[in-house]
């Protein structure tokens, strides 16, 4: 297939490289592109050479992949968008909720897929990444065109396995969802490991925050058992121990963060519902007052 990565972070970067491995023909489409081409090496492997921003890449493209960070996704696609023929699938992999409700119209001639990982991947340099972390992808449709699209779970699955097709991806994106209202503000607050947050002083904002978000999970008709979904927590806590999370590392480098998308959604969610969640409150208003100390 031709593929388009929109994005070479780290997680883009993993994809293009094992999506090329896997014999699909891949580009990049970058914001800051320096050459016609970028050479990125996987795990110390061989090199794969992506062509960079090429129109016609894009016009040919079967599908585009959005690796950016959910404040990108907007101004990201909306410009090619007009490039794009309406077959292109377009498959938007980032972490939080509420963005592809913020994007034009027009996004629903294409097939929409939404797709969450909990692979974790690390990029040193521009020409390097690290496949730090082994772990799963769900992938589901958006729209009518794009719940037609199953059998982009196998091309997923045959490049970096394991990936799974699910009818219900809300469901799946609630979930990380949930993991990511605790692992990611607690990290980036006390700048800590994923690891850190199973020590005994961070034990009752854990279960506060899962409580709270599986209290408005079940508002939107999510299925869920919060001591599950607080086990499923400590699962990914112990499985990425040693990682740091992306808002810590946001946070480190000063860049912006994704609450907005990640707390802040599930606090318009929560207000909507007339629940109060006010350990999610708190992280949120933590994290932005961090963001505004950087101006
Ligand atoms: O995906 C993650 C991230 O670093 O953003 C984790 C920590 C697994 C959950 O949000």
């Amino acid at each position: 297939m031709n593929i388009t990565i929109l994005g070479a972070g780290a997680i883009g970067s993993l994809w293009a490289c094992r999506l090329a491995n896997a014999g699909h023909s891949v580009s990049i489409w970058s914001h800051k592109p320096e050459k016609s081409d970028v050479s990125i090496t996987l795990d110390d492997k061989n090199p794969n050479r992506f062509i960079t921003n090429s129109v016609l890449q894009l016009k040919n493209a079967d599908v585009i992949l959005v690796t950016v960070k959910a404040w990108q996704v907007k101004g990201s696609i909306s410009p090619l968008l007009s490039h794009l023929t309406q077959e292109t699938i377009i498959v938007f992999m980032h972490n939080g909720m509420g963005v592809i409700e913020e994007l034009p119209s027009t996004i629903d001639k294409h097939p929409v897929v939404l797709a969450t990982t909990t692979h974790g991947a690390f990029k040193p340099d521009k020409h390097n990444v690290h496949h730090t972390g082994l772990g799963s992808t769900t992938l589901g449709g958006y729209n009518h065109l794009g719940h037609q699209c199953q059998f982009l779970s196998d091309v997923f699955d045959h490049a970096l396995p394991s990936a799974h097709w699910s009818d219900s991806i809300n469901t799946a994106l609630w979930n990380k969802l949930a993991i990511s209202c605790v692992i990611n503000p607690l990290t980036a607050i006390h700048q800590c490991l994923n690891g850190d947050l199973l020590q005994e002083k961070y034990s009752t904002n854990v279960v506060q925050l899962v409580g709270e978000v599986s209290t408005v999970m079940k508002a939107e008709n999510i299925e869920v058992c919060s001591e599950a979904l607080l086990n499923t927590v400590h699962q990914v806590i112990s499985a990425t121990a040693k990682n740091h999370s992306s808002m810590q590392q946001d946070i480190q480098y000063k860049r912006a963060t994704e609450i907005g998308y990640i707390t802040g959604y599930l606090c318009k969610v929560a207000q909507r519902h007339r629940i109060n969640v006010p350990t999610n409150q708190d992280l949120y208003s933590r994290i932005r007052t961090i963001e505004q100390s950087w101006s």
